[in-house]
């Protein structure tokens, strides 16, 4: 019989580990057997039976999965359900999820602030260089002694935060972390990652490389007289949806604030590790961040209160800034995570001391406001290397990271889409994606640092999100821009709006679905007000399809370490 694309059949549309769990989602009333086919339809080459229905809990829909993890043949294929239709095509390989992974760290070469991007790197993206930031004005909410109001710093490179212009050190904060530590995770895996930058014939693993320039950046945003450390480089209000090099207002630091030292100091400290050794190609690098850290650190210690308040700005000061706000009131998980990177760093055991590790027993998902638990992941990777402090306190550790991943898997064989992510409705918050990305994350630190017996169902429902995040999901969509073939093609990101060209810029992880999107920008055109299906593709909805730095790091955290732990 013939059959046509259906929109009801759900799948990772980039494909399956030869020998992980397949499974495939058919949203709707279809039941009985369904069928893996080559994709023109001519030969069937497995055929199984659709599960018993499941009830989507969020939406009340009804759900059947098509596992057909037994079939391990390399190819591609299309998911078959007669009287339904076919998916997507997929592909069955050994390292099927490498050029995600590849693409997604190369999303961050896109969002390269103060520099051209030839063709040779950038394709058909190629652009002009924007913001050199050479000339950056002290805002009057971070004058000091030595850099009054209107004084002029330089403050080039960086990536654009998101589908804005402007660079944010909390957010870069955890984006790093997270980069860093997939480099500290798999040093050899990542080396494998070529990703066509300039830097990509040096030495360096192109993921250090690209780190690298966004280093370089945070490292001006220090005062070198104090240590403070400037909450975010802006223009006070956003561009317009123009090019990088047409967008040329003034740009300011402003406020130095808690949670950007903590954060700085977390980053440089590990970057300390991390570059050191490539002492030969970048001398001094590493010892200049530890000394940064350390000097952000005193700073902390001496401003606890410097909480940054976006009104503040709105009020007391001109010109006003309205840009992201990153906003948090509570510092005391940013506390948690500079200590532990400057104890690994330098095994000095006053950080160590310095804060309570161990304020409760929760292990929260890690979140631009919320990093404690990356302090976590750093105590566990270093183990043993660690002096008596940190090594009493591991057992400890372990539980946050067993307990933390029991609770995510909790289930999770009843969730409509057979994904951690959207067990409830409250995962599907402003960059939903990355949350699926992080508790990802969260499983696969569990799956390598502890022995609990369940380390196998950790693995296999990390690779359930990557699952998710490629399409298996309420609204069907792969979250990642090039990858699939139902993908975001209106993402708000300027470039991509701007640059007049159809395809927006690939490899850039989608927001995704977000509950109260439509309240929150108000673009025309939602379709669902189902918490697992408010998503629109389209460049005014700035809650559920803006790309960010953010959300793209543990997108290629781990998509690149489930490809490492393929090759274990
Ligand atoms: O990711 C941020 C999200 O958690 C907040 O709810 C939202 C509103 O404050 O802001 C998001 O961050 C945006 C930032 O403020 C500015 N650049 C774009 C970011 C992604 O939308």
């Amino acid at each position: 019989q013939s059959q046509s694309l259906s929109e009801s059949i759900r799948l990772n549309q980039i494909g399956y580990y030869p020998n992980a769990a397949k499974i495939a989602v058919v949203v709707g009333e279809a039941q009985g057997s369904f069928q893996v086919a080559t994709p023109d339809l001519k030969k069937t080459l497995f055929t199984g039976t659709l599960g018993e229905p499941r009830k989507n809990v969020i939406s009340g829909k009804t759900t059947r999965t098509a596992n057909f993890s037994s079939f391990t043949k390399a190819g591609m294929y299309v998911l078959v359900i007669p009287g339904t239709g076919h998916s997507y095509p997929f592909e069955i390989r050994a390292d099927v999820h490498k050029p995600v992974a590849i693409g997604a760290l190369k999303g961050f070469y896109y969002q390269r602030v103060s520099t051209d991007l030839p063709a040779k790197f950038a394709g058909k993206w190629a652009r002009p260089a924007g913001h050199p930031d050479t000339r950056v004005l002290i805002h009057p909410s971070a004058a000091s002694a030595n850099r009054p109001a209107g004084a002029v710093i330089s403050s080039p490179r960086g990536w654009y935060d998101a589908g804005d212009y402007n660079k944010y050190i909390v957010n870069s904060g955890i984006t790093m972390g997270t980069l860093l530590s997939l480099y500290e995770d798999f040093p050899a895996y990542t080396k494998s990652l070529n990703t066509n930058i300039p830097e990509s014939t040096n030495k360096i693993p192109d993921l250090l490389d690209e780190a690298l320039w966004n280093l370089r950046w945070m490292l001006t945003m220090q005062d070198p007289a104090d240590g403070g450390v400037y909450h975010k480089l802006t223009n006070p209000s956003f561009d317009g949806m123009v090019m990088p090099d047409k967008a040329v207002k003034d740009r300011y630091v402003v406020q130095k604030s808690i949670t950007a030292a903590l954060d700085f100091a977390a980053v440089m400290a590990q970057a300390g590790r991390v570059y050191k050794a490539y002492n030969r190609e970048l001398p001094g690098l590493a010892d200049s961040c530890v000394a940064a850290a350390k000097k952000a650190w005193t700073w902390a210690k001496a401003n606890p209160n410097a909480v940054y308040k976006q009104s503040e700005m709105n009020t007391k000061f001109d010109p006003d800034v309205v840009t992201g706000s990153y906003e948090d009131h509570f510092s005391s998980d940013e506390w948690i995570w500079a200590a532990a990177e400057l104890y690994v760093t330098t095994k000095d055991d006053s950080y160590y001391k310095a804060v309570n590790l161990f304020p409760d027993a929760k292990t929260p998902l890690p979140s631009w406001p919320q990093v404690r638990t990356l302090a976590y992941y750093t105590l566990a990777r270093f183990g043993n290397e660690l002096t008596d402090a940190g090594k009493q306190a591991l057992p400890v550790v372990k539980q946050h990271l067993t307990t933390f991943a029991d609770s995510l898997i909790l289930d999770a064989d009843k969730q409509a889409f057979q994904t951690v992510m959207g067990k409830s409705a409250k995962d599907f918050i402003w960059g939903s994606s990355a949350e699926a990305a992080n508790q990802g994350i969260a499983l696969l630190q569990a799956y390598r640092f502890t022995d609990s017996p369940k380390r196998n169902q950790y693995l296999r429902y990390a690779l359930s999100n990557l699952d998710y995040l490629l399409g298996r999901n309420a609204v069907g969509y792969s979250f990642v821009t090039g990858f699939g073939d139902k993908t975001p093609m209106h993402p708000h990101h300027r470039p991509s709006v701007a640059d007049g060209i159809d395809e927006p810029v690939p490899g850039l992880l989608s927001g995704g679905t977000n509950a109260n999107a439509a309240r929150q920008d108000k673009c025309a055109g939602y379709t669902s007000t189902v918490a697992d299906e408010v998503f629109i593709d389209a460049d005014c909805s700035y809650a559920s399809n803006e790309i960010a730095i953010n959300w793209n790091a543990p997108l290629v955290y781990l998509a690149t370490a489930l490809e490492a732990l393929q090759k274990e």
